[in-house]
């Protein structure tokens, strides 16, 4: 193939400054590999792999080659075994490639040892991930929160890297702190660690507070979670014309926006727009965000957006749902909607409405769906339970039945000439009881 005499002065003066891949003059070519060691089927490795080359696009990266690698397990040293590797290394050098990418986490002695191989940078999935995360941080809570995630990812793996990152330019991997951290010996890069976890608790105290004098407005809050790229933040741009960025690109939008929407039967509800979730979203990433995906935790529903024109929607939808049990928000009601109605198929929109009951399809782009959404939106904050107290005389035994029908009594206390009820009901319901509803001393 193409020179593969190159010299190692050649490469060195194709080093890319850091302001002109900031500026995107030049994108870093790059080698993609990924293996069928954790996923359960090839197919599975190859869609993880496709949206591998779609997360190095958005780092700035042009991918150049792709490679799957099928083996059983792991080769400690190398990931993909000696011979492997030298075949690549040969694809690296033949395809001139600036970085090579891993699908999976990398051990820091893989990394070492690869690196050492290619004479490139070898980034893995973890570290492409974190570095569009530190590019598209704007918000100080943001940009701390993946610095924090960075350098959990970067401390196991700073030992025999320091000489070398110090003679990097600005490539995946690289961006974020400054170099300068990365030379600081271990306890140094801690005492940083603490104190951004220390900031974060401040921020996210402040954070906390907003959202508790939300909640004592007792505004329903509804949160848009999806897949990255699903069209969150074009959904919520059309509803309540909060001016988001959109991007075709993935992890577009970091830090929540908090809008109000007024629903079709009069009720006002909170609606946010939050960082997108993808597959293997690193759990340094979710960790680091955690304060920001409280949002998500603490919504009385979520709208849970999918890509309708995607070829596998299961592969989204299960992506999403293991990010949200990990930030425990299982247990909040969900609804999922069929976004990008204008691109899918007919037949497959019918057939997942069907597949999924309750379910709606909409466009954010062209407005299709929209008011069925808002009417499913409604009609699910109103079928939803609310915990009540009550203060019921004993004289009404027929008013404690009907509550114990109605919905789940949770206490009840005997009081001076009435009994004291804490129940979960279904907000219209609630209303039928009203007259004995007890009011805040
Ligand atoms: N055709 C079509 N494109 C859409 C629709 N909704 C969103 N898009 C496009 O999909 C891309 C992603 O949209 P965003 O709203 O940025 O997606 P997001 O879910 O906020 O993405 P992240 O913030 O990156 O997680 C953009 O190019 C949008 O224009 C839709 O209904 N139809
Ligand atoms: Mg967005």
């Amino acid at each position: 193939m193409t020179e593969p005499s190159r010299t190692h002065q050649s490469r060195q003066r194709r080093r890319l400054t850091a302001t002109e891949v900031d500026l995107g003059r030049v994108r870093q070519r790059a080698l993609l590999i990924g293996t069928t060691y954790g996923t359960a089927t090839v197919e599975e490795a190859e869609a993880s792999l496709v949206e591998l080359a779609l997360l190095a696009d958005t780092a700035g990266a042009e991918p150049v080659h792709a490679e799957l690698q099928r083996r059983r397990t792991p080769d400690p040293a190398t990931y993909i075994g000696k011979g492997k590797a030298e075949e690549m290394r040969a694809t690296a050098q033949a395809l001139d490639v600036d970085v090579v990418i891993f699908d999976d986490e990398l051990t820091p002695a893989q990394q070492r040892n690869l690196e050492k191989m290619f004479a490139v940078d070898v980034v893995d999935r973890v570290a492409l991930i974190l570095d569009i995360f530190a590019q598209h941080a704007t918000s100080q809570e943001g940009a701390v929160q993946v610095e924090l995630a960075q350098l959990r990812y970067r401390l196991p793996r700073l030992r025999g890297r320091g000489l070398q990152l110090s003679q990097q330019g600005a490539g995946i991997g690289t961006r974020g702190p400054g170099e300068t951290q990365l030379e600081v010996d271990r306890r140094r890069l801690l005492r940083r660690m603490q104190k951004l976890e220390r900031d974060l608790v401040g921020l996210a105290a402040t954070r906390a507070t907003q959202r508790k004098a939300r909640k004592r407005r007792d505004i329903p809050h509804v949160a848009l979670v999806g897949y990255t790229n699903a069209g969150k933040s074009t959904l919520l741009n059309r509803l309540t014309h909060a001016g988001v960025l959109v991007q075709n690109q993935l992890f577009s939008t970091l830090d929540p926006t908090v809008r109000r929407l007024h629903l079709p039967g009069g009720e006002t509800v909170l609606l946010s727009d939050t960082v997108g979730f993808v597959r293997r979203l690193p759990h340094q990433l979710v960790e680091a965000f955690r304060s920001t995906l409280e949002e998500v935790v603490d919504a009385d529903l979520l709208v849970h957006l999918v890509d309708a024109s995607s070829s596998d929607v299961e592969a989204l939808i299960q992506a999403v749902n293991t990010v949200l049990r990990e930030i425990d928000a299982d247990e909040v009601p969900r609804l999922l909607v069929w976004n990008k109605s204008d691109l899918a198929d007919d037949d497959a929109l019918k057939f997942l409405l069907n597949a999924y009951p309750g379910s709606v399809a909409i466009s954010a782009a062209t407005g299709a769906g929209l008011p069925d959404l808002l009417a499913a939106v409604g009609d699910r904050l109103r079928a939803l339970a609310r915990i009540s107290e009550f203060v019921v005389p004993y004289e009404r035994g027929d008013v404690l039945a009907a509550l114990h029908r109605a919905g789940e009594v949770l206490v009840e206390v005997h009081g001076e000439g009435a009994m004291r009820v804490r129940a979960r009901l279904p907000e219209a319901v609630a209303g039928r009881f009203s007259e004995y509803a007890s009011t805040p001393d």
